[in-house]
C-alpha cells in the first residue's frame, strides 16, 4: 500500500495511507539512500509503501533538505522531503530577522532547487512602512515571490493560502516569527502551540518538538521543530555567486571567470556595488558566506 510519512520523532513515523486513514509504522531492515549518510533513514514528506505496520520501502525523492547532524558530523539529518515550497517566514520587528540569516536560507533553497515564498509577517508592528515597501522590493527584484502579512489583522493570509494549494509547504523561519500561529490561523482546529517571544528567546527554547505535516488551506503543510534555516552544504567557493541572482548577472563582466568579488581588478560585482546596482547587504552576506567556506566551516 502506498503511503505518506506524515509525522516522525526519528524512530516511529506516522504514515497517511488510503482515504487519509494514518497509521503509526516501523521500518523494516535498513534502507541505503541516495549515497548521502543520515542520522534519520526516513523523514516527514517521504512516500513510502507499508505493509501491515511496516514501511518496507521509499520511493524516489523529488527533493530533500538535511541539515548537518553537527558541526563537525559528516552525518546529515534530513528534515523533510518532496517539498513543493518553502514559507520563510521573516519579520522585520519583534524580532528583527537578520538579513544574513535571510540571504543564507535563500542560497541553500536554490541550491536544493526549492523555491521560496517570503513571507514578511507582523507588519501590524511595523510604523515605518517606507522600509516594508523597499525590502519587498528589493527580493522580488530579484525574482522571489514575497507577501506581507498579519496575523493580527489578516492582511495577505488569504493571498498566502490561495499559494499553498496543492502543494506541499515546508515552514521555515527563526523562533518567534508567527510559523505556529500561521498554522491556527488557517486552521483553527490544529491548536498549535504558539510562544511568547521573550521567553522563546530567553531560553532558546522551541514549543514544537516533533516534524509534522498537515492538511490546510487545501494544501499541506510541514512544520518542523526549531528549523531556522539549512546550513550551506557543499558549495565550492566559486559556486556560491551562482545563488545571489544579482552577483551572477553582474559576474559575467568581470575580468576573470573565477573572479571571487572581492578585491580582484575590474571586478563587475564590486562595480554595481558602488553604483547602488547591487545591495551593500545582499553583498555582506555574501562575503560572510564566502568566508565561513574558505575558512572551512561545513568542512
Ligand atoms: N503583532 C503580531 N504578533 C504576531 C503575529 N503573528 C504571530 N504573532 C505573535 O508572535 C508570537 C510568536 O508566534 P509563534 O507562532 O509561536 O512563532 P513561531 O516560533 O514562528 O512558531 C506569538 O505571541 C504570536 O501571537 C502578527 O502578525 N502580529
Ligand atoms: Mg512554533
Ligand atoms: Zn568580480
Amino acid at each position: 500500500m502506498d503511503g505518506l510519512v506524515i509525522k516522525s520523532t526519528g524512530s516511529r513515523y506516522w504514515v497517511e495511507v488510503a482515504d487519509g486513514e494514518v497509521i503509526e509504522a516501523r521500518i523494516k531492515g535498513r534502507f541505503r539512500l541516495q549515497g548521502i549518510r543520515t542520522t534519520n533513514p526516513l523523514a516527514v514528506g517521504d512516500k513510502v509503501t507499508v505493509e501491515g505496520e511496516q514501511i518496507v520501502a521509499i520511493k524516489e525523492r523529488a527533493n530533500y533538505i538535511i541539515r548537518k547532524a553537527s558541526n563537525l558530523s559528516k552525518e546529515s539529518h534530513i528534515l523533510a522531503a518532496n517539498i513543493d515550497q518553502v514559507l520563510l517566514f521573516v519579520t522585520l520587528s519583534q524580532p528583527q530577522t537578520p538579513n544574513e540569516f535571510v540571504d543564507r536560507f535563500l542560497v541553500t533553497a536554490m541550491a536544493y532547487a526549492v523555491p521560496v515564498v517570503m513571507v514578511v509577517n507582523k507588519i501590524d508592528l511595523l510604523e515605518d512602512l517606507a522600509y516594508l515597501q523597499a525590502y519587498c522590493y528589493l527580493y522580488r527584484s530579484l525574482g522571489y515571490q514575497v507577501i506581507a502579512t498579519s496575523l493580527q489583522t489578516g492582511e495577505g493570509v488569504e493571498e498566502l493560502k490561495q499559494m499553498m494549494k496543492g502543494k506541499v509547504s515546508l515552514l521555515a523561519g527563526n523562533s518567534g516569527v508567527g510559523k505556529s500561529s500561521f498554522i491556527n490561523a488557517v486552521d483553527a482546529s490544529l491548536q498549535v502551540k504558539t510562544g511568547d517571544v521573550s521567553k522563546a528567546h530567553q531560553t532558546g527554547m522551541h514549543t514544537t518538538t516533533n516534524a509534522e505535516m498537515y492538511q490546510v488551506a487545501g494544501g499541506r503543510i510541514i512544520d518542523i521543530p526549531g528549523i531556522k534555516g539549512f546550513g550551506i552544504i557543499d558549495m565550492e567557493a566559486h559556486e556560491i555567486g551562482h545563488y545571489f541572482p544579482e552577483i551572477f548577472r553582474f559576474s559575467k563582466d568581470c575580468r576573470f571567470s573565477d573572479c571571487l568579488h572581492q578585491n580582484e581588478p575590474d571586478c563587475a560585482v564590486r562595480k554595481a556595488l558602488l553604483l547602488h546596482q547591487i545591495s551593500e547587504s545582499r553583498y555582506q552576506s555574501y562575503l560572510s558566506i564566502l568566508d565561513d567556506i574558505s575558512s572551512g566551516k561545513y568542512r
